[in-house]
């Protein structure tokens, strides 16, 4: 094996995972939940808990005095998911300091982190507006390299470290920054590429797992973690955030001449995507109120990314299919396939990017532009083609050992399989690229005892590396024109013209209500999840669970739209649904069991629906079935009354309390259902355990979605502000089939002044309320589920009442003409401008009523 090899594999040898220290800036202790007794203690656990590691290794968990902390630790070493990721423990005070615990399962142990609180105390508004605010930005960017440069900048602010960048992964696992924020005299890194070897496969894989990493001053004593006795094996801390930081990556980053960093994982579909990495030149410990926000945020922006990148191949398929459509067209016109492509193939290598192609059709083959002979091919097309996939390759004398590479040679080509030994091959000729590294490449080896190792470079200096001999690489898109030409002559030349036209026009209609449907999902989700962070705010007295339960929310709802955009369904399981929410907290699986007679849910109303599911599954976890090693969770899906019965029972957990107070979660499992999903449901903190039944209609089960046609666009009404007077405001009609928009909304608008708001979820009970009251003003939510509120606005034109509606669905929506002069906002609303235009439509019907 070569030295380059072994140091490499060296590098991801090195155990990161057990540095034996911690960081300086906080404390840490292990148990065993067995003996509850502590076996591993930081050297530094004096200054935070007073006494000395001696004394508190060994001692019992009761040492620590605090019961409220000994009770959270006892519940928490429970938990399933502390496995995989740090959970919130509480906060505490010794000797006049405030700390606040972190604890998750290493192993066996159960390891808790001390940090101080942060002083002075953290503004929780502050942080909910940061958070609100960041989604509003994140969710408006429907550019992906706008969402990235907003997003550096804006945490470059916010979090104040000198350096934010977006640095992306290649195939290969080197990568490049591909949005910066550089507040530094440093030079700026944009655009410059790093090595693999940078960030070794053990430190993605930690990355992968957990969501932020923070080293606070690479010139600190790192702090020894000590064991009770010394036959204990090294700990674990791929999970801690003070985990001691590798000496290599320390010799690194002073190389760079940083001294902290912060970095969060960009995960996309489960994959490291890339990374966000905050440089400061200085020693740094995030502030815990920038990691509140940073935690949710991240969730938000994976999920975010995943949907631009879905979008961006929508619009390629676009293009694809108008090329096919073209030549499927050409051939029901009575046209030769064979003449329609080989009569001017230009076009399509065009669309390929290509130089030229090869037709192999019926035994004879037809060559276009720049390419190889056909001879020199075939072999390798013979064994490429054999399963019936499009393959492609960059880099033709990796391939063919005797191919001799001219500067202007053929460097790749794709191979597309047209049935029957058919098939069409598009070359591409190599070019030369320039890439940009942050210093030499070159792998800087020394060995030393027998041990090959490689050392961080020592500049991070331009470096300009010239590649020949490649094409450029194949995008999705060349796939997707490949496979679609594939089927075209496949289906033509099967006969089958006229079936695959009418497949070309439904795959038309359903693309464009799937862009639609889309954007009008993001935006739906958007506006729920930031209900939820105001709602979970209230009931979340620790910042940090505030956040973690905020985390784990948008963890729920994303998971809820991945399910329903897989291939943009008509409908999903309500089995797969529950799965996917409690499957992770069923350790073993041995907890859960689902049965019955599966029903389906329209996509549309996934998240809300997982959401409720969501609520029972972590009520579950903090204090019923999933808290106990031997709970369990019966779930059994029943067809009845004309709809679907979904009943939840747990047993087996602590005996079950009727909760004094009526948190979050109950609220919305109570409300949701009912005011959303047309639903009933009924929930019983019975003694043995928790009992809910739902029942659903059968209009929010699965049939098709989307009905409604989304034609002509129609201009956003001009809202610039008019100076006006306050007046002073009446009573308001909401009408809002979204419950959890529903209760943000009646906040938003009482925060502005409107004491007295009557809410309505359908038109029927809107049309009743408004023969009992006299209303100031209506605010109407455009898609009321099944219908739309446009009854209630002609209702209410006829009684001079000012109206003002919202919608998800952007511009998409055409109102009917004689109602198109109702000016609208586009959801999620923000409460200024609902505020303002509110005010100005009342104070113009106010002057017309005086006028006449
Ligand atoms: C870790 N290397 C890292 C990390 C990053 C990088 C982000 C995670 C730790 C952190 O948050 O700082 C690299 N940082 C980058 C890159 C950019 C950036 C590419 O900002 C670009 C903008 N490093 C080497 C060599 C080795 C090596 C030669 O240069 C191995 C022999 C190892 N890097 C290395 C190790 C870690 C690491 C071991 C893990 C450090 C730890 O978590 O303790």
């Amino acid at each position: 094996m070569d030295l380059e090899q072994r140091a490499l594999e060296e590098c991801d040898r090195e155990p990161i995972h057990i540095p034996g220290t911690i960081q300086e800036n906080g404390a840490l202790l292990a148990l065993d939940p067995a003996t509850k007794q502590i076996v591993y203690a930081s050297a530094n656990v004096g200054d935070y808990l007073g006494g000395t590691v001696e004394g508190w290794l060994g001692s019992s968990i009761q040492t620590l005095g605090d019961r409220k902390l000994v009770h959270s630790i006892n519940n928490l070493m429970e938990l399933p998911t502390i496995a995989e990721r740090r959970e919130p423990v509480c906060s505490l005070e010794h000797g006049g300091q405030k700390f606040e615990a972190h604890g998750f399962q290493s192993g066996d142990l159960f390891v808790l982190e001390i940090e101080p609180s942060a002083t002075p105390p953290w503004a929780d508004a502050e942080v909910s507006a940061r958070i609100s605010e960041l989604f509003q930005l994140v969710n408006k960017q429907d550019d992906l390299h706008r969402l990235l440069n907003i997003s550096v900048r804006w945490l470059q602010r916010m979090s104040g470290y000198d350096r934010v960048m977006i640095y992306r992964f290649a195939e290969d696992w080197s990568g490049e920054v591909i949005a910066e924020e550089n507040t530094s005299e440093h030079d700026d890194f944009l655009g410059l590429n790093f090595p693999k070897w940078d960030i070794p496969t053990q430190a993605r894989e930690i990355m992968l797992r957990l969501p932020l990493r923070m080293i606070t001053d690479v010139d600190q004593t790192p702090v020894p973690v000590q064991a009770a006795s010394a036959d204990l094996p090294p700990l674990d801390l791929s999970l801690a955030q003070l985990r001691g930081v590798s000496p290599v990556h320390v010799e690194y980053l002073r190389n760079m001449e940083v001294e902290a960093t912060m970095t969060l994982s960009i995960v996309v579909k489960g994959k490291l995507w890339g990374i966000i990495s905050f440089h400061n030149y200085a020693p740094m410990v995030p502030p815990p109120r920038v990691r509140a926000v940073c935690l949710p945020f991240i969730e938000y922006f994976n999920v975010k990314l995943a949907l631009l990148e879905d979008q961006e191949l929508q619009a390629a398929r676009e293009t694809v299919r108008e090329i096919h459509q073209r030549i499927s067209a050409e051939h029901a016109e009575g046209s030769d396939l064979k003449e329609i492509i080989t009569g001017d193939p230009f076009p399509l290598i065009e669309q390929f990017n290509a130089d030229g192609m090869v037709l192999h059709l019926d035994g004879s083959w037809h060559e276009y532009g720049d390419c190889l002979p056909w001879q020199k091919i075939s072999t390798l097309v013979t064994e490429t083609c054999a399963d019936g996939r499009v393959v492609a390759f960059t880099n033709l004398a990796e391939l063919l050992p005797d191919y001799q590479r001219t500067p202007d040679a053929i460097a790749g080509l794709m191979i597309i399989p047209l049935g029957n030994e058919n098939a069409a091959v598009v070359f591409r000729k190599g070019q030369e690229t320039q890439v940009k590294w942050a210093g030499a490449p070159n792998k800087d080896i020394v060995e030393e005892d027998g041990v090959v190792r490689l050392s961080p470079r020592g500049s991070f200096s331009l470096y300009v590396d010239t590649v020949q001999g490649t094409c450029a690489p194949w995008r999705p898109l060349d796939y997707e024109l490949g496979d679609g030409l594939a089927r075209v002559v496949l289906q033509t030349t099967q006969q089958r013209a006229r079936i695959e036209r009418a497949f070309f026009e439904d795959r038309d209609r359903q693309q464009k209500l799937m862009i639609s449907e889309l954007n009008h999902r993001v935006r739906n989700i958007l506006a729920l999840i930031r209900s939820v962070s105001r709602q979970a705010r209230r009931s979340n007295s620790s910042l940090s669970s505030y956040s973690a339960a905020l985390e784990q929310r948008i963890k729920a709802l994303a998971v809820a739209h991945d399910l329903s955009n897989t291939g943009m369904v008509e409908s999903v399981s309500l089995a797969k649904i529950i799965e996917t929410e409690v499957q992770p907290y069923d350790e073993g699986g041995r907890h859960l069991s689902i049965g019955g007679e599966d029903a389906s849910i329209r996509p549309d109303l996934c998240p809300i629906f997982a959401l409720a599911i969501h609520e029972l599954t972590t009520n579950a976890v903090k204090y019923g079935a999933l808290s106990q090693p031997d709970g369990s969770i019966s779930i059994v899906l029943k067809r009845e009354d004309g709809g679907c019965t979904i009943s939840w029972r747990e047993r087996g957990g602590p005996a079950v309390q009727e909760p004094s107070r009526t948190g979050f979660g109950s609220t919305l499992i109570k409300q949701a259902i009912p005011f959303e999903l047309d639903g009933r449901v009924d929930l019983r903190f019975s003694p043995e355990g928790v009992e809910a039944e739902i029942w659903l209609p059968q209009s929010v089960l699965g049939t098709g979605f989307a009905s409604e046609q989304y034609t002509s666009p129609i201009s956003q009404v001009d809202l610039a502000p008019v100076p006006h007077d306050r007046p002073k405001t009446g009573r308001l009609l909401l009408v809002e089939d979204n419950f959890v928009i529903a209760m943000d909304m009646e906040s938003i608008l009482f925060d502005v002044g409107f004491e007295n708001v009557s809410t309505a979820a359908s038109v029927q009970k809107a049309m009743n309320l408004i023969d009992r009251h006299t209303f100031a003003a209506a605010v109407l939510d455009m898609h009321l589920g099944n219908e739309n509120s446009f009854p209630i606005a002609r209702e209410l034109r006829a009684r001079g009442i000012p109206i003002l509606f919202v919608t998800g669905y952007g511009s998409d929506l055409e109102r009917p003409q004689d109602i198109e002069e109702i000016p609208y906002l586009t959801k999620p609303v923000e409460s200024s401008v609902l505020a303002d235009t509110l005010f100005e439509l009342i104070a113009e019907a106010e002057c017309r009523k005086t006028v006449r």
